[in-house]
């Protein structure tokens, strides 16, 4: 039978993609999520408790029958428990990401890694001081010792407070979190903590567990903020790029190979090493040489720092290789479907993982030696131009769709363009035009997509209908990539779907940095570790009106959010004081208790909170009122 892919994704590319799949009977995450419907109801309210062997023990939710499971805990305490290790899950990723790079860092600093030199220097310097590391007579490799180490120290337990958490946020904000007891004295430690209380016969607390998983989140937004910034001090800081999304850069006569997962440690070693392999790509008959692209947030590093163009994200993972056209897909690790194996089978494509930890069944293993980083970049993509020699022309279905997108905007690039209105103040601009109403607010959208929301729907509706209110948009992770596959990342969309007043801001701006128009739609800040850059812009707008985030127009969605560092990122964004909405109703509804506490009791505490809404119309404006009214506190 014929199935309907229209309600799949909103992308073109996928839903054809999708098509050759039902065709060719292959199984696809949308297959196997019907597959398992109906999804179980316990599971799904967070009141299922497999923690100890005398579960699993399940409550009622109607309160018929067992309130309690067998040790006592009640719907309350089930459902902050199960949340709170999805927290520690998430920051576990964000750490070890971050734990991997701070590694190469002190190896970088040590001469052990030859290809990996500081790439920004001035960044490398401003981090040491703020960190309160003497600079003086210091070289580079000094410094990127010191630092490196300083980072590492951040994972065990210390006396004094997360210092990346300490000295990134407005001291209002520190002061808060301090009075609150949710900043954690070590990023590893309290993952650690997480799991100890959350154990067989431990904290059974619902609410004082909740603060629990604030001050993890907290570790999770450190991790974020040091891998942010030891990337761009490894690889560079990103300035604003060119290129274009989708599957039709793909082309049929490269080698074309893509990159997938989260870290840039090896992703961005391969497109240096890429361009030095053009001919011997030609030789193995590839006219058109290698064409690098990206899936998921090792495409948005890549996109961010090189131009390198992203072909798909998050739940359309597997109709790269649906393609036919890809000879390699390349992964770290976070957020790579398994299935990816059993795809690749179909086909001529090369699944390699590079991981010690992220070994998949069936895939190459080619692992990753930093010390040898460019060597085991061209072993790589050998094996990609091996593939090519296999690649069977007749399974080669590239659609035509792609759109130019532009990214790039870190924050320096942001306070870069916005010096060209103002060179000696390049915040007064951004603040005026909020003040005087021309920007209402600001919305950064991050996550995922979800096999639950049709791909992207919730972002580009949710977008356009901020946008249409002159919300300034910025974007990371799979957001930024379902923007950046729909056309939404450049000034021509600024110039369609910007409100009166944002459109004259961006135009303003985008002219005088001398774009020749406006700037886009939506910025594209980077991968999810980048959501840091937001807080870093969200700091700086802050501590220049003198006020706290909690007080200002801004708010977060991850509208069609799905892994556990989705929640991990949300609690933090809630800490920081942002409303943070989430397009997919979370497993915590079976205790009354937890939600009241993140929907409401939490702005209390943080002046955060999580506005929880499924469809992206009501979610606009929901997000939208919680501007006007605090445009409306601060009397603007
Ligand atoms: O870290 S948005 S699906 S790729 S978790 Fe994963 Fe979600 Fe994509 Fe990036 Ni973020």
């Amino acid at each position: 039978m014929k199935k309907d892919v229209t309600g799949k994704s909103t992308d073109p590319a996928v839903r054809s993609l999708l098509e050759i799949s039902h065709e060719k009977d292959y199984s696809t995450i949308w297959d196997r999520y019907e597959e398992q419907q109906p999804q179980c109801g316990f599971g799904s309210l967070g009141i299922c408790c497999k923690i100890c062997m005398q579960g699993p023990c399940r409550i009622d939710p109607f309160g018929e029958n067992a309130t309690r499971g067998a040790c006592g805990a009640d719907a309350d305490l089930i459902v902050a428990r199960n949340l709170l290790r999805s927290i520690a899950a998430g920051t576990s990723a964000h750490a070890g990401h971050a734990k991997h790079l701070a590694h190469i860092l002190v190896k970088s600093g040590r001469g052990e890694y030859p290809d990996y030199p500081i790439k920004d220097a001035p960044k490398l310097k401003a981090l040491a001081e703020r960190l309160g590391i003497d600079t003086e007579d210091k070289n580079d490799q000094q410094l990127a010792l010191a630092v490196g180490e300083a980072a590492l120290d951040e994972f065990s337990e210390k006396e004094s407070p997360n210092a990346w958490a300490a000295t990134t946020i407005p001291a209002a904000r520190a002061q808060k979190l301090t009075a609150l007891e949710v900043v954690p004295s070590g990023i590893d430690s309290i993952i650690s903590e997480i799991m100890h209380r959350t154990h067989y016969g431990n904290d059974a607390d619902a609410v004082n567990l909740l603060l629990g998983g604030i001050k993890c989140s907290i570790a999770d937004y450190s991790s974020c903020y040091m891998a942010t910034e030891l990337s761009d001090i490894l690889f560079g800081t990103p300035q604003p790029v060119k290129t274009e999304a989708n599957m039709g850069v793909l082309k049929e006569n490269a080698v074309n190979i893509a990159v997938h997962g989260h870290n840039p440690a090896l992703s961005d070693i391969i497109v240096q090493v890429a361009s030095e392999m053009e001919e011997e790509a030609k030789q193995a008959g590839a006219s058109e040489g290698i064409k690098l692209v990206g899936i998921c947030c090792t495409g948005n590093e890549v996109l961010m720092r090189h131009g390198i163009p992203p072909i798909t994200h998050s739940v359309s993972q597997e109709m790269a290789i649906v393609t036919g056209a890809l000879e390699a897909v390349v992964v770290d690790y976070q957020c790579i479907l398994p299935s990816l194996s059993n795809l690749a089978e179909c086909y001529h494509t090369r699944l390699i993982t590079t991981i010690a930890t992220n070994k998949i069944k069936g895939a190459h293993h080619i692992e990753i030696d930093e010390s040898n980083a460019r060597e085991q970049a061209k072993k790589i993509i050998r094996t990609a131009l091996e593939a090519y020699k296999e690649r069977n022309p007749s399974l080669v279905n590239i659609p035509q769709n792609k759109n130019v997108t532009f990214a790039g905007f870190s924050t320096e690039a942001i306070i870069n363009a916005l010096s060209q209105v103002d060179g000696n103040d390049p915040l007064k601009p951004l603040l005026d035009h909020i003040s005087a109403g021309n920007i209402q607010g600001v919305c950064l959208f991050a996550g995922c997509n979800n096999v639950k929301v049709t791909q992207d729907q919730n972002f580009i509706t949710m977008a356009k209908e901020l946008a249409r209110n002159n919300i300034l948009i910025l974007a990371t992770g799979c957001g930024g990539g379902a923007f950046a596959r729909a056309g939404l990342m450049t000034p021509e969309a600024t110039n369609e779907y910007a409100g009166e007043g944002l459109k004259s801001v961006l135009s303003a701006i985008g002219e005088a940095a001398g774009l020749g128009g406006p700037l886009p739609l939506i910025l594209h800040i980077g991968s999810c570790v980048d959501n840091s850059r937001g807080v870093q812009i969200a700091t700086a707008l802050a501590n220049k009106l003198e006020v706290d985030v909690d007080q200002l127009p801004l708010v977060a969605s991850a509208p069609e959010a799905t892994a556990e560092k989705a929640i991990s990122i949300g609690t933090w964004a809630v800490a920081a004081g942002l409303p943070t909405h989430i397009g997919v109703v979370p497993p915590v509804l079976g205790s009354n208790t937890v939600t009241e506490v993140l929907t409401n009791k939490a702005a209390e505490l943080t002046g955060g909170f999580f506005i929880v809404e499924t469809d992206p119309g009501e979610a606009s404006r929901k997000l939208l009122d919680v501007i006007k009214s605090r445009r409306q506190q601060l009397g603007i």
